[in-house]
């Protein structure tokens, strides 16, 4: 932005500005009425003055002092309900912009309508009340309303003032010398008034109230309690408007006042042209802080959807899934060995020989031969039973830890995919199954070691040679058959056919059972490297089916992210864009605002007047 543009000239570039920028409906609807109300101030060249204060200030009464006469009702109670605009015209008449009600015609009828509509229910009613006055108030082309006191809030009443204070290009405050220091005024300074102390001038009312002596001082501390409120050089027009009303009984008064009134009207026309600049460029000024916020918003948003591109993964599938196949896999493993470790219990061993001693010490195991076949059934059913439940747990874990992977996957996945369409510009949800489902993991068996056990058993307890004479060599051949180990088995065959033959059941028992405890041990330990073996192909398996859900999200979707990702690129490209202009567009209404509020303040920087007017009376 170079030079100093026209008021015209910055309107079209924020109306431009407005039409590109993110705003709710409702930061629309306001701008594009700050819009339609800055063309609007453009085209319209009067002065509109308004006249605030609190009930009872003597606000009507200063214009019935303008109009010369008592025309707009006035009392000592809440008296005014809503505004009136008094603008010059041909003939005097009152006209309600509703239309509701308009009269015309000699003083009587004009005060009767206006009493009825400014001070009646009706007040509630009207809308742009207007009085056409046959001679110029405070000059050619000024408007003046007349507004409710606003330190009333009942009925809108402080709402109405307000709205007044926000037309208005110059505000005449009138402050009641009794009451100058009010908490009233203060607020309104502070509040509705806050950024247009530059337009506003005080009227120093009822200044005949005050003893003749102290009205220097009156004067002085308002203008000082101003000053203390933000006003840094205060216009105060003391005077006594009633006097006017009261020609009669005291000419002279009549005389004061219209030196105020002149000064007045030559405030107006001096402050015509920057009063009504000054109004344009709060506008603008307003205008042009929404189109910095809304750029700095946008900015914002589209820094933060640069953001969310980093954060993705997705758009790098394999990596994406390598990465999820690594927890899947170590998940797994975890799961296994936990299953695995139940697999060396002590209590199991234990319970073991237990067992096998119960079933040795049964009365009807007399022979070596029966103490060999429960020996083998008390094994092949508790190492069966044992192996299978630390295989089945395995896989059951390993399956329950690949299903909420699998889930956690397809969630993730989703939403990442999400993301990613929202970033490319599609709004799509992919469809994606979750993943496994009930599939089962396989449990691996033992090797034949079920079968084995059973044909040993039953050729144990069948053998006639067993059961009548030694049968090392048998029982070693049964043990190997048993157990697939040199060691094991013929440990267990030898111990068998050991024991034929040898005298005393009892005692027989007790060494049967003593040798059998190592031979158990090491039938443990077989099968408990059989279970391991089994469960490491278990494990080769569970990491085949992560590998495979790896694989099918790939043949699925690597496609379509790919396209996701280019068109995402292709975006963000546009967004790098968008961004740089968002913040070119803040800076440069930041710059024209300051611009505007420089040439505001310079305009307001004028030499303190404040109005002699009834004080020097
Ligand atoms: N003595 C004296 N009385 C005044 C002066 N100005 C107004 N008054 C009286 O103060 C009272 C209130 O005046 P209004 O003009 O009705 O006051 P207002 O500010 O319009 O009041 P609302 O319409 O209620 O907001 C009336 O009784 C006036 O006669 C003044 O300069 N001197
Ligand atoms: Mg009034």
């Amino acid at each position: 932005m170079t030079g100093v543009l026209t008021c015209a000239e910055h309107l079209e570039w924020i109306a431009a500005a407005l039409e590109r920028a993110d705003l709710t409906a409702v930061q629309r609807a306001t701008a594009t009425a700050r819009v339609a109300r800055a063309r609007e101030r453009m085209a319209d060249a009067e002065l509109h003055v308004a006249v605030l204060g609190e009930t009872s200030s003597g606000k009507s009464t200063l214009l019935n002092a303008f109009l010369k006469q008592r025309l707009l009702p006035s009392s000592a109670r809440v008296t005014t309900r809503t505004t009136l605009t008094i603008r010059y015209g041909p003939t005097a008449q009152v006209t309600d912009g509703a239309a509701v009600s308009a009269a015309s015609g000699g003083h009587g009828a004009l005060k009767g309508t206006l009493d009825r509509l400014l001070t009646g229910d009706a007040a509630d009613e009207v809308r742009d009340l207007t009085l056409s006055w046959p001679s110029a108030l405070l000059g050619e082309g000024v408007t003046i309303t007349d507004t409710p006191g606003f330190s009333v809030d009942d009925a809108g009443h402080r709402a109405r003032a307000v709205a007044a204070a926000e037309r208005a290009d110059l505000v005449l405050v009138v402050v009641p010398a009794v009451a100058a220091m009010s908490s009233a005024l203060a607020d309104f300074l502070a509040g509705p008034l806050h950024d247009h102390h530059d337009r506003c001038a005080f009227v120093l009312t009822k200044i005949d109230l005050v003893d003749e002596a102290e009205r220097a001082d009156v004067l002085d501390a308002t203008v000082r309690r101003l000053r203390e409120l933000g006003i840094a050089d205060p216009m105060v027009f003391p005077c006594v408007p009633e006097s006017v009303l009261r020609t009669v009984a005291d000419p002279d008064a009549g005389q004061t006042f219209s030196q105020v009134e002149a000064d007045l009207v030559m405030l107006t026309n001096e402050r015509r042209q920057s009063a009504i600049a000054a109004t344009l460029s709060g506008l603008l000024a307003e205008l042009l802080q929404a189109v910095e916020q809304a750029a700095l918003r946008r900015g914002e948003r589209l820094a933060e959807a640069e953001r969310e591109i980093a954060r993705l993964v997705v758009p790098d599938l394999r990596a994406f899934l390598e990465n999820w196949s690594q927890e899947a896999i170590s998940a797994g493993r975890r799961a296994i060995n936990v299953a695995l470790e139940a697999a060396s219990r002590p209590r199991f061993a234990a319970d073991l020989e237990t067992r096998l001693r119960t079933a040795v010490n049964r009365d009807s195991v007399t022979t070596g031969a029966k103490m060999a076949k429960v020996a083998v059934e008390t094994m092949r059913t508790r190492l069966r039973a044992e192996a299978e439940r630390i295989l089945s747990t395995a896989g059951a874990d390993a399956n329950a830890v690949l299903r909420t992977s699998a889930t956690d996957l397809a969630d993730e996945f989703a939403d990442q995919f999400r993301r990613l369409a929202r970033l490319a510009g599609d709004e799509r949800v992919p469809e994606i199954p979750a993943a496994i489902g009930a599939t089962r993991v396989p449990v691996p068996d033992l090797d034949g070691a079920d079968d084995t056990l059973t044909a040993v058993g039953s050729r144990l307890s069948s053998s006639a040679a067993l059961r009548t004479s030694g049968g090392a060599a048998i029982g070693a051949a049964a043990g190997s058959v048993l157990f697939p180990f040199p060691l094991v088995g013929t440990a267990l065959g030898a111990l068998v056919g050991g024991m034929l033959g040898a005298p005393g059941v009892t005692a027989m028992r007790t060494r049967f059972v003593a040798e059998a405890s190592p031979v158990l041990a090491d039938a443990r330990s077989a099968v408990a490297a059989l279970v391991r073996a089994a469960v490491d192909r278990l494990f080769v398996d569970y990491t085949g089916r992560v590998d495979g859900v790896c694989r099918r999200y790939l043949r699925d979707w690597s496609g379509e992210i790919e396209d996701l990702a280019a068109r995402e690129a292709a975006a963000r490209a546009v967004l790098a864009e968008e961004i740089a202009c968002a913040a070119a567009t803040a800076k440069d209404a930041r710059e024209r605002r300051e611009q505007i509020n420089r040439l505001r303040a310079a305009m307001s920087r004028r030499p303190v007047r404040i109005g002699a007017g009834e004080t020097a009376s």
